[in-house]
């Protein structure tokens, strides 16, 4: 009997890219090199304890963040793996002040991919689950000169192709949408293959779960101070209190609650004059986090409104975010616009 083992990515990539008429497969083997990049992360990630990879490098980042080593490695395994697939024009990373280029010898492509090579780095040597995420955005000037293409680059995220992440935590599983809805991966890997476990996600409407750094709480302004209080306090009616989670973790904190609801918040704060908007990245966080939870039924938001509408200043911009359930966001948004007082 034919022992099926669930549906591969590649079979899932395969049939999406069958339902695109206009499909190449150059997208099919662009994500598919990615997948290939996460599987080795994975194998460091998963084994970091048992060598010499933990710990910091002593380097600083271009976010001003002590860099770990398993941060530089999996900024180099994307980069290394991604510039010679051929299907690129550049690349961005959260760990890398500039655009990426694409090497002379390597042929370039019409797509851009924009990364945060490992997420959660604070969590690495502490064994708490950290994460890769990316977006993948397509330009229709790929031959732009290397030095202009950072206006290519700067597209809204209702502009992306493609995003979603991995979570490297007790198993590794791959979250992705393509705009046809939200598909979840596990990675088996006796095989070492990701197979479908999470088809078709929707994140509920509601939740019972918020996740933020009350930590920062003397650093916030009133209203968010209020809206946190929200969420704090006790009302029958709307499910209320919610229950506390924040790992410290952004992709572990955003797949908790989008399998189970609740609302993820980084607001503005005052901590660091030089961070006024908060410490989250719109390109290589929010972004790409804001079209999964958007394709789930859920929304994003920098607090005004839906963080897929920014259109971007800078390649390291940062933003507040407020992401997760509907209804929960959409409360959080209304504190923040002041278009609500309790
Ligand atoms: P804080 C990790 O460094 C990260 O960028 C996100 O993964 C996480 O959500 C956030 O920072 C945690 O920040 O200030 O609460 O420690």
């Amino acid at each position: 009997m034919d022992q099926r083992v669930g549906i591969t990515i590649t079979e899932h990539l395969l049939r999406e890219q069958r339902e695109s008429p206009e499909a190449t497969g150059a997208f099919t083997y662009l994500l598919n090199e990615l997948i290939v990049a996460a599987k080795v992360i994975s194998r460091e990630v998963n084994k970091a304890g048992l060598v010499d990879i933990l710990g910091a490098t002593g380097d600083v980042n271009i976010q001003e963040e002590q860099v770990q080593k398993l941060d530089v490695f999996a900024n180099r395994v994307i980069i290394e793996r991604m510039r010679h697939v051929g299907q690129l024009c550049c690349m961005g990373s959260e760990e890398m002040a500039d655009l990426i280029e694409i090497p002379p010898q390597f042929p370039k492509g019409n797509y851009i991919l924009l990364f945060d090579p490992l997420d959660g780095s604070s969590n690495i040597d502490v064994n708490v689950s950290i994460g890769t995420i990316f977006g993948i955005y397509k330009t229709e000037s790929p031959d732009t000169d290397f030095d202009f293409l950072l206006s290519e680059v700067l597209q809204p995220g209702t502009k992306l192709v493609a995003a979603g992440y991995f979570i490297y935590g007790s198993s590794t599983i791959m979250v992705y949408t393509t705009g046809n809805g939200v598909h979840g991966f596990t990675l088996y890997p006796s095989i070492g293959e990701f197979l479908l476990s999470h088809p078709n996600i929707r994140i509920p409407e509601k939740g019972k779960i918020y996740s933020v750094n009350e930590g920062n709480y003397r650093y916030w302004d009133e209203k968010t101070k209020a809206m946190v209080e929200y969420f704090k306090t006790k009302d029958k009616e709307t499910g209320r209190p919610y229950t506390s989670r924040y790992v410290g973790s952004l992709v572990a904190d955003f797949h908790r609650n989008l399998l189970k609801g609740g609302i993820f918040m980084y607001p503005a704060d005052l901590k660091d004059p030089k961070k006024p908007a908060g410490k989250l990245r719109l390109m290589v966080e929010a972004n790409p986090l804001a079209m999964v939870v958007d394709q789930a039924g859920g929304y994003a938001s920098d607090g005004h409104g839906p963080v897929l509408e920014i259109k971007p200043q800078e390649l390291h911009q940062r933003i507040p975010l407020y992401i997760g359930s509907k209804k929960d966001v959409e409360m959080a948004e209304a504190f923040i616009s002041e278009k609500l007082t309790l």
